[in-house]
C-alpha cells in the first residue's frame, strides 16, 4: 500500500543510531519488551523512528498555572513543553474533542492526543480529565499524553491511570531546592503563595513523587529539562541519573529562549541560552545513563501535525463545526494506514540493521567525527533543495556510524527555482546556522550558496539525492576520510582557521 503524503515540509526524514545510544531511536527500542514497544513505536516523542512517520496533536484546554517559572510570561502558552512567545486559541472539553476527532479522520497518521497548556493540565484537572475521559471512550485509537510541571502530579496519578493515560511528561530543572530558588520564584500550595527554596523544595519532592508513582505503575514518563547556562547547566546529568534511577524512560533537554520581547525574568535580565555545542555537550554527557530525547521541537499548545510542522489552520474551530466526522470509518482507515507505515518502519530497519552490521564487520577507520547537515522532506531520503529547507537534520559521523543529533531551523529564502540567487542576508543566516557542520547533502543547490558554504568551510553536495540519510552520509564520510581530511592535523588546521 502506498503511504499517504502528509507535509510537504522538512520535518520529516528517517533517522536514528546505528551505533550510539541517542534517545529512542530505532536500534534502542529492540531490546524493550513488546508491551513498552507497542506503547512507544508509533508515537512521535517518544520513538525517534516514529517522528518521522506519525503525528501529534494539542489541545489547548489548561490556562492557569500553579507555580511562576523565571522563562514565562502567562500572556504567552506554558514554556515547559512550548515554544516561548506563542500564544494558543483555548479550548472548551467538548471544542477539544470535536477537533481531536477531526483531525484524526483527516490525518490518519496522527497518533497522539496531548494536552500541554496552555498553562499546566494538572492545575486544571477538571477541564483536562473531562476532555481525556470523553476522548478515551470516544476515540480509543488515540493514544493520550500529559505534559505537566509536576506540582499536583501526585494526587493526579490515579485519574491518569483511569484515562489509560501512558506518556505523562515532567519538567524536572532542579532536584536541588537552592538551584530551584533560583528558577521557580514562588509555587501556589495548600492555598497560599510560598516562595524560594521553600517552595521549589516543595516542588522537587512532588516531581520526584509523581515520577516513582507513574513508573511503579508502568505508566512511561519523560522528562523535560530547560537548560539555563549558570543555573542549571552542570546540575542536569545528576538530575538525568536521578530521574532514571527513579524509573524515567527519556529525558529530553531543552534549551532556554529568553527573549527581552517575551517579557520573562529571563528574557528581561539578559539571561542567555544554551549554544548549539553546550546542548549537545550536555545530551551526550547525559546519555551514557539515560535516553536522550534529541528531537523536539518545542511545539506550540494547539500544535498539529508532524513534529516540526503545524497544520493547526487547517483545524480552527470555524472549520470544524462544518465538518461531518464518521469516527467509526475513520478508525478502520487509521487503523489500515498504521500498519502499512508499520510494516515500512519494519522493513527499512532491517535493510538499516543490515547496513550497520556490513559496517561493523569492516576494518575500522581511525578517524575523527564529523557533522553534517541534511536536507530532507521525509521518509528518511536527501530530496530537498537546499534552498527549500526551512531545517537542517544534523548527523554525526564517526567510525562508529552515524546517527542522529539535532535539527536546526533556518528561513526559506529560496523563491522556487534553482538560481538561488535572492535574499542573501538570510542566506548567511543558514550558513550561520550550520556552524560545525563539515558538509551539507542536499537533492539540489544552486552556484551562490554553493560558494558561500565553501567559503564557509561546508562541503555542499547534491550527489546522494533520494539516497538513505545515513547511507549517504556514511558514503560522504569514508570519501572524506580517504582524501585524507579528517586526520588530527587535519582537525586542528580546521579549530584555528
Ligand atoms: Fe505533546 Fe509532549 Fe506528548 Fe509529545 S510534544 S505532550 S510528549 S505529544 Fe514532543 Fe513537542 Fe517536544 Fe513535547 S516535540 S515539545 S516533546
Ligand atoms: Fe509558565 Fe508552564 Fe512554568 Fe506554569 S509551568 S509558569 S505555564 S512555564
Amino acid at each position: 500500500m502506498e503511504l499517504p503524503v502528509i507535509n510537504e515540509t522538512p520535518a520529516a526524514s528517517e533517522g536514528g543510531c546505528s551505533s550510539h545510544s541517542c534517545g529512542t531511536s530505532d536500534d534502542q527500542l529492540g531490546h524493550l519488551s513488546d508491551e513498552i514497544r507497542s506503547k512507544v513505536e508509533n508515537h512521535p516523542c517518544y520513538s525517534e523512528d516514529a517522528h518521522h512517520y506519525f503525528a501529534r496533536m494539542h489541545v489547548a484546554v489548561a490556562p492557569a498555572c500553579n507555580i511562576q517559572c523565571h522563562y514565562c510570561n502567562r500572556k504567552y502558552d506554558c514554556s515547559n513543553e512550548s515554544r516561548p512567545g506563542v500564544v494558543s486559541e483555548l479550548l472548551t472539553p467538548d471544542q477539544a474533542v470535536k477537533k481531536t476527532m477531526a483531525v484524526a479522520a483527516n490525518i490518519p497518521q496522527m497518533t497522539v492526543l496531548g494536552i500541554a497548556g496552555p498553562g499546566d493540565p494538572l492545575a486544571n484537572p477538571e477541564r483536562t480529565f473531562e476532555t481525556f475521559r470523553r476522548l478515551s471512550a470516544e476515540a480509543p485509537d488515540i493514544k493520550l499524553c500529559v505534559s505537566t510541571n509536576g506540582l499536583a502530579l501526585p494526587e493526579s496519578v490515579e485519574e491518569l491511570a483511569k484515562h489509560n493515560i501512558d506518556h505523562v511528561t515532567i519538567t524536572i530543572n532542579c532536584v536541588d531546592p537552592e538551584i530551584g530558588a533560583q528558577i521557580y520564584p514562588w509555587i501556589f500550595w495548600e492555598n497560599k503563595r510560598i516562595k524560594g527554596v521553600k517552595g521549589a523544595k516543595i516542588l522537587i519532592e512532588q516531581q520526584q513523587k509523581g515520577l516513582e508513582m507513574l513508573a511503579a505503575r508502568g505508566i512511561l514518563v519523560k522528562v523535560n529539562s530547560v537548560m539555563i547556562p549558570g543555573v542549571n547547566d552542570k546540575h542536569l546529568a545528576e538530575v538525568s541519573k536521578i530521574v532514571k534511577s527513579k524509573g524515567a524512560f527519556l529525558h529530553n533537554v531543552m534549551p532556554l529562549i529568553a527573549e527581552a520581547e517575551h517579557g520573562t525574568f529571563y528574557g528581561v535580565m539578559g539571561q542567555r541560552g544554551p549554544t548549539q555545542d553546550e546542548l549537545m555537550d550536555l545530551q551526550d554527557s547525559c546519555s551514557g545513563d539515560m535516553n536522550m530525547m534529541r528531537h523536539c521541537r518545542q511545539c506550540r499548545a494547539d500544535a498539529v501535525g508532524l513534529l516540526g510542522e503545524d497544520r493547526g489552520d487547517e483545524f480552527t474551530m470555524d472549520k470544524i463545526e462544518n465538518m461531518e466526522i464518521d469516527y467509526q470509518a475513520a478508525m478502520e482507515k487509521r487503523k489500515v494506514i498504521h500498519e502499512a507505515i508499520s510494516e515500512e518502519m519494519h522493513s527499512k530497519r532491517a535493510a538499516k540493521d543490515e547496513k550497520a552490521a556490513q559496517h561493523s564487520a569492516e576494518p575500522k577507520l581511525n578517524t575523527r567525527p564529523v557533522l553534517m547537515a541534511i536536507a530532507t522532506s521525509g521518509q528518511g531520503v536527501i530530496n530537498m533543495h537546499f534552498g527549500h529547507a526551512k531545517e537542517f537534520l544534523i548527523y554525526e559521523a564517526s567510525p562508529e556510524g552515524v546517527r542522529f543529533m539535532s535539527h536546526r531551523k533556518t528561513d526559506l529564502y529560496c523563491g522556487g527555482d534553482d538560481t538561488c540567487g535572492e535574499g542573501e542576508s538570510v542566506l548567511q543566516q543558514t550558513i550561520r546556522s550550520l556552524a560545525g557542520c563539515e558538509a551539507v547533502l542536499c537533492s539540489k543547490i544552486g552556484y551562490e550558496p554553493w560558494d558561500l558554504l565553501e567559503k564557509a568551510g561546508i562541503v555542499p553536495n547534491g550527489e546522494h539525492a533520494m539516497e538513505p540519510i545515513e547511507e549517504a552520509v556514511m558514503a560522504v564520510y569514508k570519501e572524506m576520510a580517504a582524501a585524507g581530511k579528517l586526520d588530527e592535523a587535519v582537525a586542528e588546521e580546521r579549530a584555528t582557521a
